[in-house]
């Protein structure tokens, strides 16, 4: 049997329920977004939602320690305004697969879900969470602005206040906090997330899949989805444009170096 670690960046598992569980798989990097991942994680999202066999669908991240610790900061790093806004819309792409298939999805949150990794939980059906999970949109931290759809789907989830709160300050957000203000729907000790989440999606599994199909659909018109391609649209390009600026490039490289960027300190004239 060959044991060794597959190398695949997205792994999946399809369980006789017709539960499929979708893996983000980079756990060196805490499962950072890079773009060969979102590539493969669009072509898996496309063929699940495609496949009558898959009823409901987990994302989770490989290891203990994170679900997507955001998007790759190292490789995003050099982006160009153009490159920024193209990989900004691959990351779109996959999180409107993920809200937009017919079929139910979760994300099991079982660690960091930070920037782009709150962005894919949100464009799930529903989230739970791991007692040691943590959200947060730190994009501002590094001279940029959500850009897998925060803007558009977190007040969505937590009212505009305190989408406000989350995504101007950067600030992180335990499990316990993230039940209380609405963000996630359960949480779980880290041994039984997935088995839970797992019960969970075979109880959606056992109703009929059409019905289920459709109230998604209708919950999703009236939570305004229909209006969103614009707003994504109008996200991807802002994000885009920070690229290139001084507190993109200070904001990342100080990552990248460990230490904390030294961003310009005169506010906005706008
Ligand atoms: N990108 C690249 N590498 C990462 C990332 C990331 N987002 N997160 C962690 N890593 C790497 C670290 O560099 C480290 O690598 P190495 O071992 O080679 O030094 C490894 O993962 C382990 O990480 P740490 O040693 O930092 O682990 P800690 O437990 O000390 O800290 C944290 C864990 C708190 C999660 C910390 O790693 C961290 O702050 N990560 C960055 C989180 C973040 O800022 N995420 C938001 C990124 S921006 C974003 O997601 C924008 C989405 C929209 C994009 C639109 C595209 C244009």
């Amino acid at each position: 049997m060959n044991t060794k670690p597959s190398t695949e960046p997205v792994i999946f598992e399809d369980l006789p329920s017709g539960v499929r569980i979708i893996k983000i798989n980079r756990p060196d990097v805490l499962n950072a977004l890079n773009m060969e991942t979102l590539s493969r994680l669009n072509d898996v999202l496309q063929e699940t939602s495609n496949n009558r066999k898959v009823r409901a669908v987990i994302l989770t991240g490989e290891g203990t320690k994170a679900f997507i610790a955001g998007a790759d900061i190292g490789e995003m790093s050099p982006f160009t305004n153009t490159k920024a806004v193209g990989f900004a819309k691959l990351g779109q792409d996959a999180t409107k697969q993920l809200e937009l298939m017919s079929k139910p999805t979760i994300a099991a949150v079982n660690g960091f879900a930070l920037g782009g990794g709150t962005e894919f939980a949100i464009a799930c059906d529903f989230i739970f969470a791991s007692e040691n999970a943590v959200f947060g949109q730190p994009e501002v931290c590094l001279g940029v602005i959500p850009g897998f759809g925060g803007t558009v789907r977190l007040p969505r989830f937590v009212g505009v206040a305190v989408a406000k709160d989350l995504i101007f300050s950067g600030r992180r957000v335990k499990a316990d906090e993230a039940l209380r203000i609405g963000l996630v729907n359960q949480v779980y000790n880290q041994a039984d997330l997935l088995p839970e989440t797992i019960k969970y999606a075979e109880t959606i599994c056992a109703n009929s899949a059409s019905a289920v199909a459709i109230a998604k659909k209708l919950l999703n018109e009236f939570s305004e989805t229909m209006g969103r391609n614009y707003k994504l649209d109008s996200e991807a390009q802002e994000f885009g444009g920070l690229f290139g600026m001084d507190d993109q490039k200070e904001g990342m490289k100080a990552f990248v170096e460990k230490r904390k960027p030294a961003f310009h300190r005169e506010g906005s004239a706008t």
